[in-house]
């Protein structure tokens, strides 16, 4: 990308609202838009620049709010359409954006659109949504019957028998989550007449939730195909009909023309697209193109785990160089990264990535931050991540909530395996470890409700909390703040060339930013021993200091989970 007239966004730092769970104003143990409002200086102080927030359309919740009922209202458990537009006119008085998420991959079972589809064979809207007869010599509702193997995101078959017509209709998620249909026209357009409204109501683009998934592989005759089987049961992995499918492009391409093309004002489109490779990423994201401004890529959250998320393993350095590294390749010229540890799906990023136990937890959440952030691309920082929140210490399966989480442990247990086994991977990588309310204070509810929290608070919160953190020049809420300063002051940061160093240190992760005859050399000590920084990156020991996560002992030597940006 050229640096002259680089967009806004390059030099942007985005914050991910998590609305249920970011401040409750009610008192019902939700978080809603209200208390979002209330919050907003938090925002502004960290320095961000994009509000990305997550679904607050009306919704059943089946899926927290990524079920979608009605694409242009507001639900009542978050607010109004009024209280939306108030913190549209506050972010922009703050000189900050809001990027709605939005999820048109499907729709809720209880969208309009879907009753329609649903009410038979001959409705208008059948065609909106993917319907097909039992599988050839089935009759329908017999075991196998199902249309394709496929096994679906939340566990068991992604089709769903309608008993009165005798079809089954798709759903890559959950069954109260049928897919569109953007292979009919009409979807597309009602999409994008309704992405039109927003814009026109003020929001500054769009989070798109799975929007790689779209396109199907679909016969002209309308045939779907089995993916090759997955080992321990009856389903298969239909991934490779519906990621990146046929006309991913096409579709983008005509939805960033009907949406944006002749609007004035700097807008942000961001594909969240699972299993995309960089090679794909590249295309999405070349600004000729005109189809998304950056990706959410998820290379890196599956680096710790096998084929299934559920099957953890430990993650290698190593793994994660490579993955970044190539990245920063990739998109060097042509395209732009999003960076991210985690978000409202993936676990805590310092107990993942870091180490979050109390001697290194502030440390090494520090270095996490710092690593990310002088990398070439968006940061995005999820809420409660600016604080060290931590994974929460979740007692058995009563504790969870979320349908991910749930519906795996009832089919792993349905098929044998050990329940201590089953909770031992909730506790690592369930999304509601991302979803406890964020820790504002030390209250009982840690300042986020007067009622009850939907999700309990986690016990570390009397520590871990944005009062403690707020005027304490050490916290890991002021090093968010002075690395997202660095991001808004020094150009190399946003824009300089990325080189990796030490590509085979499996402990030291460090590498230069390049821009216009400046460098920043940034070295990170990803572990809990002394490093000889010396002999490891000799140019950084006595070069100027630009931000550093712990004070400096020893020039010479990089301390455990210690990171520094220096000029050489
Ligand atoms: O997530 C897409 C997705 O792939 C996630 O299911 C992710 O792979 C998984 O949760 C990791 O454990 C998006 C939204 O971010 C997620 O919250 C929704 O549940 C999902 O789509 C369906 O809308």
């Amino acid at each position: 990308m050229p640096t002259a007239n680089a967009p806004w966004w390059t030099r942007a730092v985005v914050y991910q609202v998590y609305p249920r769970s970011f401040m409750d104003s009610d008192g019902d143990g939700i978080g809603d838009l209200g208390g979002v409002l209330r919050r907003l200086d938090h925002l502004a102080d960290l320095g961000v620049d994009v509000l990305w927030l997550s679904p607050v359309y009306p919704s059943p919740q089946a899926d927290n709010g990524y079920d979608i009922s009605d694409y242009q209202d507001v639900d009542p458990l978050f607010g109004s359409l009024e209280t939306l537009d108030e913190l549209i006119d506050q972010l922009h008085r703050r000189g900050m954006k809001l990027l709605m998420d939005l999820v048109v991959n499907h729709t809720s079972d209880q969208h309009p659109w879907f009753m329609e589809s649903r009410s038979g064979p001959d409705s208008p809207k059948r065609d909106w949504y993917w319907w097909r007869g039992p599988r050839e010599g089935f009759a329908a509702g017999d075991p196998g019957a199902e249309p394709t193997n496929w096994h679906s995101f939340f566990s068991g078959s992604v089709w769903n028998l309608d008993e009165p017509s005798g079809e089954y209709y798709l759903h890559l998620f959950d069954r109260r989550q049928p897919d569109l249909n953007w292979e009919n026209p009409e979807v597309r357009e009602a999409i994008y007449e309704m992405m039109r409204w927003w814009l026109d109501r003020g929001v500054d683009g769009f989070r798109m939730d799975v929007i790689n998934m779209i396109s199907k592989d679909v016969d002209p005759d309308g045939s779907l195909h089995d993916g090759p089987p997955l080992p321990g049961g009856p389903y298969g992995d239909g991934s490779a009909s519906y990621l990146c499918g046929p006309r991913i492009h096409e579709f983008l391409q005509e939805l960033h023309r009907e949406v944006f093309a002749g609007r004035e004002g700097s807008f942000l489109t961001v594909g969240e697209m699972p299993g995309v490779t960089v090679e794909e990423a590249r295309l999405f994201t070349d600004p000729a193109r005109a189809e998304v401004d950056m990706v959410f890529q998820f290379e890196h959250v599956d680096l710790d785990h096998g084929p299934s998320k559920w099957d953890p393993r430990p993650l290698r350095l190593l793994d994660l160089k490579a993955s970044f590294g190539r990245w920063q390749a990739a998109l060097a010229d042509a395209g732009w990264n999003s960076l991210y540890w985690d978000n409202h799906d993936q676990p805590r990023a310092v107990s993942r990535f870091g180490d979050d136990s109390p001697e290194c937890r502030r440390d090494s959440a520090t270095c996490l931050a710092t690593l990310l952030h002088l990398h070439r691309g968006t940061p995005y920082v999820y809420q409660g991540e600016e604080l060290g929140m931590a994974n929460h210490p979740f007692a058995g399966i009563g504790d969870f909530r979320d349908i991910e989480s749930i519906n795996h442990y009832a089919e792993a247990r349905a098929a044998g395996m050990p329940a201590d086994a089953l909770l031992a991977a909730l506790r690592r990588m369930s999304r509601d470890n991302a979803r406890t309310p964020v820790q504002w204070d030390a209250s009982p509810s840690a300042g986020f409700t007067t009622g009850t929290p939907w999700l309990p608070v986690n016990p570390d919160h009397d520590e871990w909390n944005a009062a403690a953190q707020r005027k304490d020049p050490r916290s890991v809420l002021a090093h968010y703040r002075r690395l997202i300063a660095l991001r808004h002051e020094d150009p190399a940061v946003a824009l300089g060339d990325f080189t990796m160093l030490l590509p085979a240190h499996e402990e030291v992760y460090a590498f230069t930013r390049s821009l216009d005859g400046t460098t920043l050399l940034v070295v990170c000590n990803l572990s809990r021993n002394p490093q000889p920084l010396a002999e490891l990156v000799p140019d950084a020991v006595s070069a100027e200091l630009v931000l550093g996560n712990l004070d400096v002992a020893d020039p010479a030597v990089l301390a455990p989970w210690e990171a520094r940006v220096v000029r050489p």
